[in-house]
Formats: structure tokens, C-alpha cells, sequence
């Protein structure tokens, strides 16, 4: 209760910040996008993970106008980077199904990147297979509407759902995002090296980019680069950062 009462103001308060992850090619290393990571920053006390307050957003429904902020900043961030004449990166948003539920939200993200001058092909929105689970025909349509408007379509933590093969056949992805945890051992794993050869086998047959995730070693950057994974995010490259270092990195890039 006591998070639900801050979050309830936290926007108002400006207490919300955005970090951002740099998503990096394998094979020329250079900064090709950066997933948005909302963080939150009460008044005088220590900074406050997503997983901590999130999952509350969702329940109370407050992660509609926080969404809607998340996607307006970071997209009022970008059209900034570009004005500095930054590499013209792709921004990764994730969202949650309340969002999706919502049946202005296709319209919001058109509306907002039109706002901001941006290219629908600037943007990426991020999804996990729990959002698939769910049966609901609103969100279907969000998805197709997002389809449609030609953004990039992402199923983030890959692999560690139930059913990722049949949302593949169900829903259009342009991205899989390989899930940490096939990462995190792949140097002393044959086992996860398999599933990874399998992941990005899938995704080149069905034309689907592959990013993989929770790269923090130089050995696991090259036997994912090895074995065709296109683009990488992890502490190896950068951990999340404010939009000031972000934008440093992508000005020397
Ligand atoms: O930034 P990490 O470092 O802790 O993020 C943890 C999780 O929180 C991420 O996997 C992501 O799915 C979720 N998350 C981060 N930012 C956002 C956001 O803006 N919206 C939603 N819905 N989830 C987010
Ligand atoms: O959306 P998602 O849950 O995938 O968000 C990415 C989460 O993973 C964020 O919480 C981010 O801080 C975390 N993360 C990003 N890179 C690494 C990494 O290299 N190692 C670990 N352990 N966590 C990472
Ligand atoms: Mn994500
Ligand atoms: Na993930």
C-alpha cells in the first residue's frame, strides 16, 4: 500500500527516470538501439527497481499513464539524440497488457511518435509471452495494429515460456529476444549452446532479428556472434544507463 500511494504520485512528482541499455550488432559492435528501462526515484530515498513496483502498476492499472509517459519521454529523448546528430538508433519499449488492453493505445503510439518526428521504424515494443497467454481479443488486435503501423514487434525473455513455438505461429514478431538465463552459462554449457543454434535457427527461417540478452562476458559476445545472433544487450557492453551517458555513448560510436 505504501508503493501504491507513492506510484499514485510519482508522475505528478516527477519522481519517474528512464535508463537506457545499449543493444549492440555483434559483428561490427556498434550501438544499434537501447531498450527503455523505467526506474523510480522518491523524494530523498534510494532508487527503485522495476520489479519492485511494476507488477503494483499493473495491478491498479497505474501503469496505463505511466506507460504512456515511459513512451512520450523516451521518444521526446530520441527525436533529441537525433537533433545532436547521434547514430539513429532504435528504441525498445516494453509494455505491459493493461496497455494493450487499451483501445487508443495503437493510436497513442502512432500519435506519439508523429508528435516527436520519429519514423515508425524507430520504435520496437517489447512483450512477453505471459502478455500471449493472455486470451484477450483486445489485445490481439492492439498487436496487429502495431503490426500494421510498422513498428517492431519484439517477444522478450524468448524461451521461457510455455508455448513460444505456437505464438510464433500466431502472432507476427520482428525480434526474439533470447532470455538471459540460455546466456548466462553458454561458455560452459553445450546444452544451452544447442537451444541458442535451435532459438536463432527458427528466427532466420522466419526472417525474425535476434537479440540476445544478459551478455556479460567477451567469450559469450563471441560464440553468440559465432552462431548468427545478430545483436547483443548486457553488462559486457553497458549496464542500463541515464540518458546522459547513453547519449554519450552514442555520439562517440
Ligand atoms: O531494468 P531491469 O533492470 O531491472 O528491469 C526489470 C524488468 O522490468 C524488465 O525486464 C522489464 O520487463 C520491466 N520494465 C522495465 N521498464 C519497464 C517499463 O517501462 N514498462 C514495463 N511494462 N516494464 C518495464
Ligand atoms: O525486459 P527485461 O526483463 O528483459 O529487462 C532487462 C533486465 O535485465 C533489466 O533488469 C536489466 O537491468 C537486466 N540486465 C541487463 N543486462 C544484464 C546482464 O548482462 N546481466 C544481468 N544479470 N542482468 C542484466
Ligand atoms: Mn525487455
Ligand atoms: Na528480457
Amino acid at each position: 500500500l505504501h508503493i501504491e500511494n507513492g506510484l499514485r504520485h510519482a508522475l505528478a512528482r516527477k519522481e519517474l527516470v528512464l535508463h537506457y541499455q545499449p543493444q549492440v550488432d555483434l559483428a561490427s559492435m556498434r550501438i544499434v538501439g537501447c531498450e527503455v528501462l523505467l526506474r523510480w526515484q522518491p523524494q530523498g530515498e534510494a532508487l527503485i527497481p522495476p520489479d519492485r513496483f511494476i507488477p503494483i502498476a499493473e495491478d491498479t492499472g497505474l501503469i496505463v499513464p505511466i506507460g504512456a509517459w515511459v513512451l512520450d519521454e523516451a521518444c521526446r529523448q530520441l527525436a533529441e539524440w537525433d537533433a545532436q546528430g547521434t547514430a539513429p538508433i532504435r528504441l525498445a519499449v516494453n509494455v505491459a497488457v493493461p496497455q494493450l488492453r487499451q483501445p487508443d493505445f495503437v493510436d497513442y503510439v502512432r500519435d506519439t511518435l508523429a508528435r516527436h518526428g520519429l519514423s515508425n521504424a524507430r520504435l520496437e515494443i517489447e512483450v512477453t509471452e505471459s502478455v500471449l497467454l493472455d486470451q484477450d481479443e483486445r489485445i490481439r488486435h492492439t498487436l496487429e495494429g502495431l503490426v500494421e503501423l510498422g513498428i517492431m514487434l519484439s517477444l522478450d525473455d524468448f524461451g521461457t515460456g510455455y508455448a513460444s513455438l505456437s505464438y510464433l505461429r500466431n502472432f507476427r514478431f520482428d525480434v526474439l529476444k533470447i532470455d538471459r538465463s540460455f546466456v548466462s552459462e553458454l561458455h560452459r554449457n553445450p546444452d544451452d549452446i544447442t537451444l541458442i543454434r535451435a532459438i536463432i535457427s527458427i528466427a532466420r527461417d522466419m526472417s525474425l532479428l535476434t537479440i540476445a540478452e544478459g551478455i556479460e562476458s567477451a567469450e559469450q559476445c563471441a560464440i553468440l556472434n559465432e552462431l548468427g545472433c545478430r545483436v547483443g544487450q548486457g553488462f559486457h557492453f553497458s549496464r542500463p544507463v541515464p540518458a546522459g551517458v547513453m547519449g554519450e555513448l552514442i555520439t562517440q560510436d
